[in-house]
């Protein structure tokens, strides 16, 4: 969408005289070399030309006639022309970060905003479409749509069919055909650097498939399902194959105190999940009745039982509170999990007691709640313990993947959709940080879903945001702006 031409004209040659353009040989950050660079962050020192940027921005998604209710720049240099489009306009603005804030308070998206608002994304320059679609990556995830972006220059490289294969539509000020045309023309540049450029246009086209490419090198790049293969324990197995088939990454946290309201959340999240946890022990009306028909509910809807009873003594005492009292959790809990501060013995006595049963055991490795100390050298030792230990214990309970092995599974507590702090030390992370900043592989969520007025859509919602937050990680970028 180019405008007027002598608009577009002069603040061309007003962005080459700032030092905007340049010609010459420059290697870019995907290491190839490119006879153009542009330097649009320059323009923060020309008042004049930021206005006019911003303007030409804002009437550009004017007559693509975009819908939107409010405006995100992709960090760093279209920040300020967002700023000022906001400001002239009277529309919000949010900021992206680049990197989330110290963890455990992290949140990607600053600034006042509804579910389901749109948000228009503002960018100085598309190449491949991944700087854009990145932005728009973070601002879906906290339940914003995005459709249009407007953008400066063009550099025709596919960036532009890329995002709109993604359903985003960009439109752009001009395209670096016409700062050629512009150029030469006004006799900035001589015609062979025009056809040079060209050529490196022409030779350098990102591929009009998907912007994210799997990655192949860490366990995590692997999909559920070939990570099941490459695992010693069934219910690992199991766990993960269900993940992939029902495509949830949710493990509900029953943390209810009424045998009923447990059966029924049990009941009507089933579909949404892939593991229902619980704290037996909190139950007031527990009677071996209600874990008969949590195990019906668990085949009726297809997912594991995790006994989240973290377990913290010598082997010969978690081997009886495993199996015996009141609960006798070995009986109905494929899950159950370990302290490791006892040492191999805990795990040696779980697994004795779990013998002839498809059980499987996670070490609690790191712990979501404020001066946990579970951390550092501790957690490097559950790790070590896990891997030797294999057979029996399927994974972590932890804030992001602590091994490197593919078959360990790792599952994050302490997850909601607005990250910060909750009552008595709990932290919180969204699902994308848990799942695509920190490579875990579950979501564990309680409150958030329980204390919502419409639990079904709570945990149908947490489902779609986990799952998707899978599959960025899964596609993530190959190449860079
Ligand atoms: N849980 C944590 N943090 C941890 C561990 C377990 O929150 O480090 I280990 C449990 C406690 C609760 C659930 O059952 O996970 C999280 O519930 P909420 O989403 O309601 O905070």
């Amino acid at each position: 969408m180019e405008l007027n031409d002598s608009t577009t004209d002069n603040l061309i040659l007003k962005l080459f005289d700032a030092g905007a353009v340049k010609f010459g040989e420059f290697t870019l950050k995907s290491g190839i070399k490119s006879p153009v660079y542009f330097d649009l962050r320059v323009m923060v020192s020309y008042p004049e030309i930021m206005k006019e940027v911003s303007e030409v921005l804002w009437n550009i998604a004017e007559k693509m006639d975009a819908k939107f209710d409010s405006i995100c720049g992709v960090p760093y240099t279209a920040l300020p022309i967002a700023t000022l489009m906001s400001v002239e306009h009277r529309k919000p603005m949010l900021i992206r970060r680049k990197e989330a804030k110290d963890y455990g308070t992290a949140k990607m998206i600053e600034g006042h905003f509804e579910k389901g608002d749109k948000c228009l994304v503002v960018e100085d320059i598309v190449t491949s479409g991944s700087s854009i679609f990145e932005t728009s990556e973070s601002l879906v995830a906290v339940g914003l749509k995005v459709t249009d972006a407007v953008v400066l220059l063009d550099r025709c490289q596919g960036g532009s069919a890329r995002l709109q294969q993604h359903g985003i539509n960009t439109e752009s000020a001009f395209t670096i055909r016409k700062v050629l045309d512009v150029l030469v023309q006004h006799e900035k540049i001589k015609l062979p650097m025009k056809r040079e450029v060209e050529e490196f246009i022409d030779g350098n086209q990102f591929e009009s498939k998907s912007i994210f490419t799997p990655r192949k090198i860490t366990p995590e790049v692997l999909t559920y399902a070939e990570r099941a293969k490459l695992c010693k324990n069934p219910v690992a197995r199991k766990l993960l194959n269900l993940i992939e088939e029902k495509q949830t990454n949710l493990a509900f946290a029953a943390d209810v105190t009424d045998a009923e309201e447990f059966l029924k959340l049990a009941d009507v999240l089933g579909p949404h999940i892939c593991i229902f946890k619980t704290h037996i022990d909190i139950l007031k009306n527990f009677s071996s009745d209600v874990v008969t028909k949590l195990k019906a509910l668990a085949v009726k809807h297809r997912y594991l039982i995790f006994e989240d009873r973290k377990f913290a003594d010598i082997g010969g005492t978690v081997k009886h509170q495993y199996r015996a009292g009141v609960h006798k959790i070995v009986e109905w809990a494929d899950i159950v999990n370990a302290h490791p501060v006892p040492g191999h013995g805990v795990v040696e006595g779980l697994k004795e007691a779990a013998s002839g049963k498809q059980r499987g055991c996670l070490l609690i490795a790191e712990m979501s709640s404020k001066g946990n100390l579970a951390t550092g050298q501790y957690t490097a030792a559950a790790v070590k313990m896990a891997e030797e230990m294999s057979d029996f214990v399927i994974g972590f309970i932890s804030q992001s993947a602590v091994s490197a092995k593919p078959y360990m599974i790792h599952m994050t507590p302490g997850v909601k959709l607005v990250p910060g702090s909750g009552t008595l030390g709990q932290q919180y992370v969204t699902p994308q940080q848990a799942i695509v900043e920190k490579g875990s592989d579950i979501i564990i969520v309680g409150r958030d879903i329980y204390e919502a007025s419409n639990r079904v859509g709570a945990a149908a919602n947490y489902k779609k945001v986990g799952y998707q937050a899978y599959c960025a990680r899964m596609f993530r970028r190959k190449d860079k702006d």
